[in-house]
């Protein structure tokens, strides 16, 4: 029996079924790999298309275009009825009309697809911090246990993530799921909309052979056409050449192809460091001038920040040490840690250096500190400045 996870109701099958017993869903994931893989990517299907068509439901069964009409305006996406008649993102408009003259044509509202944008990564968020954005409306996760600290496994928290977007945002997206960036990012890919592809390490080369080389992340028109006058077609084409010739004819990027043909591939995803801080404050109950009382205050801040960093797998590169005035002015200051630090000692060193210079008589009713700059646990506290006794 094959590991098996129904993507309507999230529960784990452990038959053969072809529907779940539970909901009668036919959505079903399963795979001999399903849990043990946990890179995933996740992209949103014909996203602004699908924002637009959300709010005006009138939309929904039309092919919709959106993009600034006419002149030499260009698509800049179809949803999925639209693209059945050719258009695609960065075409022409004129040619677009052409070839699906019963478009509708919205223009893009990117302010709202920000906002969209941002409420899928909250939802990315409740399932791991490891997540890497690529646009918009796509992301890498990680969801090795090591981030995830739950005993869920990887589908499951994909599901729910596509449930949930789907339900509470109002849009779909596609996942990949393998063991590296590169297979994620193809996988989710290969099943759009509503996708749910799993690529697993077991035979991956046979698995990749047959597909197009324009599958693979960072082989764009030029690259393609230049493989085109090569011959190389599909993957199984770059599978076959020795890596000598591909590394000639393509430079460093032969190299990646020949890792990619193999399946091979980086694991490491990067949270996105500007987007996340993590902070602790409190309002003191009577306005204080005292440096020690102030400092006071930050110790068990200090500690729930560096809690909540470990909790998340990350670490703060700026600390930022935050105060309100008795008159309600906000000061915030930051300074720039050499290393990365998980550690609350020397968070509290710093924030305390940053006080000292605020505290010059003024009464302050809230003090609050925090980190930003955040990048993964691994780049923290590097042992060797301590000795190696850390
Ligand atoms: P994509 O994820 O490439 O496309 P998509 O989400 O519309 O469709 P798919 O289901 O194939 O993923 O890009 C996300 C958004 O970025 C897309 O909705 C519109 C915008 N975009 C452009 O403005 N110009 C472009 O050339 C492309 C490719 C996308
Ligand atoms: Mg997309």
């Amino acid at each position: 029996m094959l590991p098996t996870l129904c993507r309507d109701c999230l529960t784990h099958i452990n038959t053969d079924a072809e529907v779940c017993a539970t909901c009668g869903s036919a959505r079903l994931v399963r795979h001999a790999e399903l849990d043990e893989l946990d890179i995933a990517h996740v992209d949103c299907d014909a996203f602004y298309a699908s924002v637009e068509k959300r709010d005006d439901p009138s939309l929904r069964d039309k092919p919709l275009i959106v993009g600034h009409p006419g002149g030499r305006g260009v698509v800049t996406t179809a949803c999925y009825i639209a693209r059945k008649f050719g258009p695609r993102s960065a075409m022409p408009m004129f040619k677009a009309m052409e070839m699906c003259p019963d478009a509708v044509v919205v223009k893009p509202n990117m302010a709202k697809y920000k906002e969209v944008s941002q409420q899928i990564r909250a939802i990315f968020h409740e399932a791991t911090p490891v997540i890497e954005p690529v646009s918009m409306d796509e992301a890498y996760l990680d969801l090795s246990a090591e981030t995830r600290g739950d005993g869920l496994t990887p589908a499951w928290h994909l599901a729910r993530i596509s449930r949930r977007i789907e339900t509470d945002v109002g849009i779909s997206v596609s996942i990949g799921l393998s063991y590296n960036r590169f297979l994620a990012k193809l996988a989710s890919d290969l099943e759009k909309p509503r996708g749910f592809s799993v690529i697993p390490r077991e035979g991956v080369m046979e698995f990749l052979a047959p597909l197009p080389v324009r599958k693979i992340n960072g082989v764009g028109e030029a690259t393609a056409k230049k493989m085109d006058a090569d011959k190389i077609v599909t993957i199984g084409d770059l599978q076959a050449l020795p890596e000598a010739q591909l590394v000639t004819r393509y430079g460093k990027f032969g190299n990646r192809l020949v890792q990619y043909a193999r399946g091979d591939g980086s694991r490491r995803i990067t949270p996105s460091r500007a987007s996340k801080s993590i902070s602790a404050e409190n309002t003191f109950r009577r306005d204080t001038s005292s440096f020690q009382v102030l400092c006071e205050a930050i110790e068990p801040m200090c500690e729930t920040v560096a809690r909540r960093l470990d909790k998340s797998k990350l670490a703060g590169g700026t600390v930022v040490v935050k105060m309100k005035t008795g008159d309600f002015q906000t000061l915030t200051r930051n300074r720039k840690l050499a290393n990365p630090t998980q550690r609350a000692d020397i968070l509290y060193q710093s924030a305390r250096q940053l006080i000292e210079k605020e505290a010059n008589g003024r009464a302050f009713r809230l003090i609050g500190v925090g980190v930003a700059d955040l990048c993964p646990a691994t780049e923290a506290d590097p042992p060797d400045l301590f000795g190696g006794l850390e």
